[in-house]
């Protein structure tokens, strides 16, 4: 009775590492993996990913499995009147499980270090494509207008609705009006905090035309789940023919001058 005990809580350990690979195993046919991936930099950062999932992975079936094995084989049922080693504990050993977690980490601090500089330092040189500014509980989005120029009369303001080129780079200028927010497109790899009386540069390409997510990843108050917008990405020629749609309807309801000098001013 007391085996069974035994091998009933070993097995239930066990358990656990054939579960967690299973749930790994399945998750990308039943599309609950990472979204496709529609970026110029995506790879790196994928590829990163999973050299890390399979880093730990590793260890995480080894330490499982070896758990599983102690309580095995170590049963008290099974070795009644014999008495347990004691063990003063072993200075090599510790060492050694200090400098391997150490040395992982430092060859992973320098292995992702252009992965990093490519997403966040290499910013590329050119004018922001559009601002977007994060607010409770929406992403504000203001184009230069046609004059090339953000922070003009003429700018065009759009809520949630982002439009952008495939298959060139573009600079988004990330603000909050309010609190944390972080804005998040899955399908790019990019996720950047938006703070208050920050400006954050924010660069990528997308390689795809389609719809995809923006989300916010920072619980910013109630409202933080409905915090959705859309990128779309198009090819240039209908991106130009959207702006100049965009103006146009803009254009038609401007309120006079005056007020949309306050609006700028706000
Ligand atoms: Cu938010």
């Amino acid at each position: 009775m007391k085996r069974l005990a035994g091998i009933f809580w070993s097995l239930l350990f066990l358990a656990v590492p054939v579960l967690g690979v299973a749930t790994f195993a399945i998750a990308p046919s039943i599309d609950v993996w990472l979204p496709k991936d529609v970026s110029s930099h995506g790879h790196e950062i994928d590829s990163l990913f999973y050299f890390i999932l399979a880093l730990t992975g590793v260890v995480f079936i080894a330490t499982e499995v070896l758990l599983f094995w102690f309580l095995w084989k170590y049963d008290a049922a099974t070795r009644e009147g014999e008495p347990a080693t004691y063990i003063q504990g072993s200075h090599t050993l510790e060492v050694v499980w200090t400098i391997i977690p150490a040395a992982t980490l430092l060859f992973l601090a320098i292995y992702q270090m252009n992965a990093w500089a490519n997403v966040k330092m290499r910013r590329p040189d050119m004018p922001p494509t559009v601002e977007v500014v994060a607010r409770q509980f929406e992403w504000r989005l203001r184009y230069p207008g046609r004059d090339g120029a953000l922070g003009t009369p003429d700018d065009l303001h759009l809520v949630n609705d982002l439009h952008l080129p495939i298959d060139e780079e573009v600079l988004v200028q990330l603000k909050s009006k309010d609190v944390l927010h972080s804005f998040f497109l899955p399908n790019l790899r990019i996720k950047q905090d938006a703070v208050p009386g920050m400006k954050i540069p924010v660069w990528f390409c997308g390689t795809e035309a389609g719809e995809y997510d923006i989300v916010c990843a920072e619980l910013c108050g109630w409202g933080h789940y409905k915090m959705k917008g859309r990128v779309t990405f198009v090819t240039r020629p209908e991106f130009d023919a959207w702006l100049e749609r965009k103006y146009a309807e803009q254009e038609a309801t401007q309120p006079e001058p005056e007020a949309a000098g306050e609006l700028v001013a706000n």
